[in-house]
């Protein structure tokens, strides 16, 4: 009986100073000035640098809105290029404070690499094949050599589609997506795969795209979001709100454009997200104006969309599922009350 008293004793102090330890993560991102966040290699439209070191993309987006809403600076970030492979490693040994990569939400990344904080966008997997192969179809891939990148939920999802389908392939992966393009376009394998807006980048790198066609199927879900560690209810919940932000914005109409008109606003849901009423920005341990902060620096959800995979980009992507869901998508975020 004493020693179970003792146990139990013992595991609550060492679960009070673990909790205690890790709810840190906000203190630790203000003490060093800027935000650590784990991004691509180089995926166009998601997280790419240009030759100065400058990046862009949808994924970087948001972590300039949660630098925004922290340092009312959408600079201070600092990006760690990470392969598929070692993006949750870099989490959990905090070399990174959010991993915005990407990422596809599934239950078993979930359970061991940390919390989801929602889905920046809705994705699926496909494939792209040279035109000259004269297939129409994924059905038509039995005995294909595929070309795919390790550690991703791709070279799972392949396996599944060919053995529901009876189909044989030949994986051949690699570690870095250029190597996995480079193959490809060496003819080392039939068909490339990846999720779909993965597949659109990567096909405007190859040196006659047109040459190539992306086939009708699509094989998987595909939900990619930010991830932070596990352990750490506070930071989740900015990281998490920060994207609900940018989501209620564009569905109350308010934008980079007119967020000092949206200020004057009769509108209560307005008034509650821009902190003209409430202190919903204090409970996060943020300030009052956090939202004003994004969206002044970074904008709403459909301007980083437009702006980085959208019809305002080099992918040229269709909204799609990623529509707000009054707009007959499913983008949907919890209210801000
Ligand atoms: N969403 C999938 C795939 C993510 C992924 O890593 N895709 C490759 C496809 S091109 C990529 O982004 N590579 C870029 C890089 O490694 O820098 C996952 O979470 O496993």
């Amino acid at each position: 009986m004493k020693r179970e008293i003792f146990v139990l004793g013992a595991a609550f102090a060492l679960g009070l100073s673990v909790a205690g330890a890790s709810a840190q993560t906000l203190k630790t991102v203000k003490d060093r000035g800027s935000l650590q966040c784990g991004a691509t290699q180089g995926l166009l439209g998601f997280s790419s640098p240009d030759d100065k070191g400058n990046w862009t993309g949808i994924d970087v987006d948001v972590c300039r809105a949660i630098a925004a809403a922290i340092f009312n600076d959408p600079t201070k970030v600092k990006f760690t290029p990470l392969t598929a492979k070692d993006r949750f490693e870099a989490l959990k040994t905090s070399e990174i404070d959010v991993l915005s990569r990407n990422t596809t939400w599934t239950l078993s990344r979930d359970v061991a690499y940390g919390n989801f904080t929602g889905v920046t966008y809705y994705d699926g997997q496909g494939f792209m094949v040279r035109k000259a192969l004269k297939v129409n179809s994924a059905l038509e891939l039995n005995g294909a050599s595929v070309c795919t990148q390790t550690g991703t939920t791709n070279e799972l999802n392949l396996a599944d589609y060919f053995r529901a389908n009876n189909m044989k392939y030949e994986l051949i992966a690699f570690g870095t997506a250029d190597e996995v393009l480079k193959a490809y376009e060496a003819g080392r394998c039939d068909v490339f795969t990846s999720d779909l807006s993965q597949v659109y980048a990567e096909k405007l790198k190859l040196a006659s795209p047109n040459d190539h066609v992306v086939l009708p199927e699509v094989i998987s879900k595909e939900p990619l979001g930010p991830l932070v560690r596990h352990g750490d209810d506070q930071w989740f919940d900015i990281v998490k709100w920060t994207l609900f932000a940018m989501l209620n914005a564009e569905e109350l109409g308010v934008s980079s454009k007119n967020v000092d008109e949206a200020l004057k606003s009769n509108q209560p849901e307005i008034r509650r997200m821009l902190g003209v009423d409430g202190n919903f920005g204090e409970q996060l341990g943020l300030t009052k104006d956090w939202v004003v902060r994004i969206l002044k620096h970074v904008g709403n959800y459909g301007e980083i969309f437009d702006r980085n995979v959208g019809p305002g980009s080099r992918l040229g992507i269709t909204r799609g599922l990623n529509r707000l869901w009054t707009k007959g998508g499913i983008q949907y975020a919890p209210p801000i009350r």
